[in-house]
């Protein structure tokens, strides 16, 4: 029990913001804006956010690997009974020309059994698994503890409305 609350807490309790859209859509599928939050002392979970954007055909996700952690499970976030509830998800759909936000309260991919906690400033590797796409390597920026957006100005050629 204590265990889920302290996932609950490390996927995020607020609400996050919604992303821009990028200024030219990239050939087939890109991720984008790409951030994780700091551990507080003695966590050995973190979480990792980005939006993935398919320009191309219907594509899937179906694995999250990082050098830093043990292993990275996709999670979807819902509500239940006014308690916010995690569950693993071994795919997650990219529609054609559609986009699929990982962010504070949904979608989000969770770091389990990191190696060092993560600190602030911090850039932490990622390679993205597409059924069609292929391997796709990400860097996430780690925000301070409690951060709920992506931080500014990380997303070259993208712009914010
Ligand atoms: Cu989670």
């Amino acid at each position: 029990m204590r265990r889920a609350i302290l996932f609950a807490l490390m996927c995020g309790l607020v609400g996050g913001a919604r992303m821009a859209a990028p200024a030219t859509l990239p050939p087939s599928v890109t991720v984008t804006r790409a951030w994780s939050r700091a551990t507080p002392p003695g966590a050995t979970v973190g979480v990792a956010y980005f939006e993935i954007v398919n320009s191309g055909a219907g594509d899937e996700l179906t694995g999250i690997d990082s050098p830093a952690a043990q292993r990275v499970e996709m999670h979807s976030t819902t509500m239940n009974g006014g308690l916010m509830q995690m569950r693993q998800t071994d795919s997650v759909a990219v529609p054609a020309h559609g986009r699929v936000a990982f962010e504070p309260q949904g979608l989000h991919a969770m770091l389990i059994a990191l190696r060092k906690p993560l600190k602030e400033g911090d850039r932490l590797a990622l390679t993205l698994t597409f059924r069609h796409a292929g391997k796709v390597d990400v860097t996430a920026v780690v925000q301070g503890l409690g951060a709920e957006t992506a931080p500014p100005n990380d997303d070259h050629g993208a712009r914010r409305e």
